[in-house]
């Protein structure tokens, strides 16, 4: 298992927008194991492949409180929502930033496994926020972004 190095904002390559996976072979498992070793190292309960400057449509996710609840989620497309949600966002690719972000609300999601097989996973709450934050990075978008500069006057804090 290897430490990815984490990208940080403003790197312009997290703004690169992330390929499909179409061949399901050793290495995409390889950078699967990678990514759960680091953001678990990290302290983090989400990462995209992008945000290790590997630019395949691969997000791995953990947010159970016992750290043993890996989801990977491989070419992920949400199919359905309902709601919106806001929710205090983070990211390791902008550390020590907190910013309330609007999302959708419950989502159902269509993904594929390491092995190449699609499977749907509904989500509420932080999952729901996590996949969609998660899902903006492969397609080179950032949480941050989404701040507005007239409305939040004081973005900053
Ligand atoms: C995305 O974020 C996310 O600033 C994952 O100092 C955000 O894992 C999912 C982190 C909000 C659900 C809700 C951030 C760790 C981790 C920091 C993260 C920091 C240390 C962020
Ligand atoms: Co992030």
């Amino acid at each position: 298992m290897k430490l990815l190095e984490i990208l940080k904002h403003p790197d312009e390559r997290l703004r690169i927008v992330a390929a499909e996976v179409k061949n399901f072979d050793s290495s995409v498992e390889e950078i699967i194991s990678n990514m759960f070793y680091t953001m678990y190292h990290s302290g983090g309960v989400g990462l995209a492949a992008t945000q290790v400057d590997h630019h395949q449509r691969i997000v791995v996710i953990d947010i159970s409180p016992t750290k043993n609840k890996p989801i990977t989620l491989i070419n992920p497309k949400i199919i359905a929502s309902s709601g919106t949600q806001s929710y205090k966002e983070g990211c390791l690719s902008v550390p020590g930033v907190r910013k309330d972000t609007d999302r959708l609300g419950d989502i159902a999601v269509e993904a594929q496994d390491k092995t190449g097989k699609t499977f749907i996973v509904k989500a509420s709450g932080l999952l729901s926020v996590c996949i969609q934050h998660e899902i903006d990075h492969l397609d080179g978008k950032i949480f941050i972004d989404k701040i507005n500069l007239k409305k939040d006057k004081n973005w900053w804090s």
